[in-house]
Parts: structure tokens; C-alpha cells; sequence
């Protein structure tokens, strides 16, 4: 027997979703977990209203003291930006925050979930989870991808973060059956870089194509997710020779210090803002924010 799902939204969503208005949905790990304060609480509304701008309504999602929320007011995203110590949840413990009264932030694997619960079908994020490198020993690989396979929504991102194997993550979403189309370039994008050296499966070159391929997709029965890649502005961009050197070094500081699990992909992050003296963040907040914009007339188009 399933019951509902008991899901508290915004005034906001709930109004969209009445109005079969598109909205976009919105992560919070990247909140919690991916920057630092106050940067966090910037980049969260500043993208909602990046959202709006471009004629969507904004669903920010996370579990709030067992509850899951889809759409945040202002106040609860100013309060979980100052908790980083929530949970980072992913399709293995969303529930579990939610039966324990947790507070916890979804990852691209739960933002899904809890997006397709909602009938909510298109996503914002900055890069998804992938294939880590050094995968063949660690077996470290993002629950994201299998989400993607299962869940139907449609995944904005700047790519894979490039901390990761990048063809590996490619591979396996191509196992997955995950379709994985760039927009306006040949290659497939590398978070922090607009380049990654491997070829994206397949590029469109505007949103209405994007719309058109997602609309032939849900005439199959369990289509899945997509992944649409959409490349960092060039004027924001750190180039891939420049990003290598602090990727290698986050890596080895991960490796001596022996982070493992959840806790690698926010290590690596924090570590590169570091090393990069704040300028991964002004290019993840850049990405993230082209996402958004994409994100907001993907659900327009549909
Ligand atoms: N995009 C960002 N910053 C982030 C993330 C995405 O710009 O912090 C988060 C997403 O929530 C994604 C997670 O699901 O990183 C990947 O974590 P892992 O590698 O542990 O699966
Ligand atoms: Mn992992």
C-alpha cells in the first residue's frame, strides 16, 4: 500500500502548480554543502528570482525538521544556508531524514524524487554528481546518475564537475540509457571550463529542441531523465589548464586526509574555492544561474 507523500510547499508553488504554471526546481546540497555562507544565501535567491525573471516560479527543496518542502519562503532558505551541518540526502536517506525529524538537503538524486512527486519535470542545478576519479578502486560513483535513469525530469547542469572522470560519467550514463544533450557546442561541459575534451552524444542548438526531443521521449513508457549540458559563460569560465593544476591538488589534500563518501564532492569544493581564492565560487554562482535561466524556458517551452 503506498499513501501520499506529505509534501508542505510554498505559497508560490502551490499557486503554479494550480495554475499548471511551469516551475523549475532547485536543490539545496548545493546551498548546505557546495558554498560557503553568505554566498549561499545570495546565489539561493538570486537564482529564484533569476527564475521568476524569465517567467517560472522557483521550487527550492529540502527537508525542514522532517519535512519535505517544495518551494522554500526567503526566511527558510536564509535558516538552512546557516546550517551545514543538515543532512545531505540522496535517494538512500531521504526518507530516513523524514521519518527521524531531520533537517537535510537534497541532492540531485532527491531533488528529483521529490520534484517528480510534486509534477514538477524540469531542474536547475550547477553540475551533477558522476563517476569519481579513481572509481575502479573506490567504486565512488554519484547515486545521481542512476537517478537520472529512473526519474523523469529533465536535469539542467554545466556538465559533470570536473573533479570527476568525465568519460567514465559519460559511459555510464549511456549504460543508464540517460540521453545527454549539450546546448550550442560539440562538447560536453566541464563545470568550472565550457570545455571538457569529449564530445557530448548530442547537441541542440536552442530550448525549443530541447522541448520538441522531451515531448517525443514521454510517448515511451518509463523514459527517464535527461541531462541537458549547458556551457559556463565564457566571461565567467576558469579555462581547463588553469582548473587541472587545482583539481590535482584538492584531489591529493582529499587523499591525505582521507575523505571518503558524501563528504568527498563538498571537501573538493571548498578545497578548490580555496586554492582558486574565491574565483570557483563567482563561476559556480555564473553557471548556476545560466542554468537556471535555460532551466526557466525549458518549462516555458513545455
Ligand atoms: N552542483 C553544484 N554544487 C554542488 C552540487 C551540485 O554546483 O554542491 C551537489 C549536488 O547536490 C550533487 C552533489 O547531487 O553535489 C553530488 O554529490 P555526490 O558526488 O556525493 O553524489
Ligand atoms: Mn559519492
Amino acid at each position: 500500500m503506498q499513501t501520499q507523500l506529505d509534501i508542505i510547499y510554498s505559497a508560490e508553488v502551490a499557486e503554479a502548480l494550480g495554475n499548471k504554471a511551469p516551475i523549475v526546481a532547485l536543490e539545496s546540497t548545493i546551498i548546505t554543502h557546495g558554498m560557503p555562507w553568505p554566498g549561499n544565501f545570495e546565489m539561493a535567491t538570486g537564482v529564484e528570482q533569476l527564475i521568476r525573471d524569465h517567467g517560472a516560479t522557483p521550487a527550492t527543496i529540502a527537508v525542514l525538521d522532517g519535512k519535505l518542502h517544495v518551494g522554500l519562503e526567503r526566511d527558510a532558505i536564509e535558516q538552512l544556508a546557516k546550517t551545514p551541518d543538515a543532512m545531505k540526502l540522496s535517494r538512500a536517506d531521504f526518507a530516513f531524514a523524514i521519518a527521524q525529524g531531520k533537517t537535510g538537503a537534497t541532492t540531485v538524486a532527491a531533488t528529483m524524487m521529490a520534484a517528480h512527486q510534486a509534477g514538477i519535470s524540469v531542474f536547475a542545478t550547477g553540475g551533477i554528481g558522476g563517476v569519481h576519479r579513481g572509481a575502479s578502486d573506490s567504486f565512488d560513483i554519484s547515486a545521481d546518475l542512476q537517478e537520472l535513469s529512473r526519474t523523469p525530469v529533465i536535469v539542467v547542469a554545466a556538465g559533470a564537475k570536473a573533479i570527476l572522470d568525465v568519460p567514465k560519467t559519460l559511459e555510464v550514463l549511456e549504460t543508464n540509457g540517460v540521453p545527454v544533450v549539450t546546448l550550442g557546442q560539440d562538447e560536453f561541459p566541464a563545470f568550472w571550463s565550457s570545455k571538457s575534451d569529449h564530445t557530448s552524444p548530442l547537441r541542440v542548438d536552442n530550448v525549443e529542441d530541447i522541448a520538441k526531443f522531451e515531448k517525443a521521449r514521454r510517448q515511451f513508457q518509463d523514459h527517464g531523465g535527461m541531462l541537458v549540458g549547458n556551457p559556463v559563460p565564457q566571461e565567467a569560465e576558469i579555462p581547463q589548464d588553469a582548473m587541472n593544476g587545482f583539481i590535482e591538488q584538492a584531489l591529493s589534500d582529499a587523499d591525505d586526509q582521507n575523505i571518503k563518501g558524501k563528504d568527498v564532492t563538498p571537501f573538493l569544493l571548498a578545497r578548490i574555492f580555496e586554492l582558486t581564492n574565491g574565483k570557483s565560487l563567482e563561476t559556480n554562482i555564473a553557471l548556476v544561474r545560466n542554468n537556471a535561466k535555460i532551466a526557466a524556458q525549458i518549462a516555458c517551452a513545455l
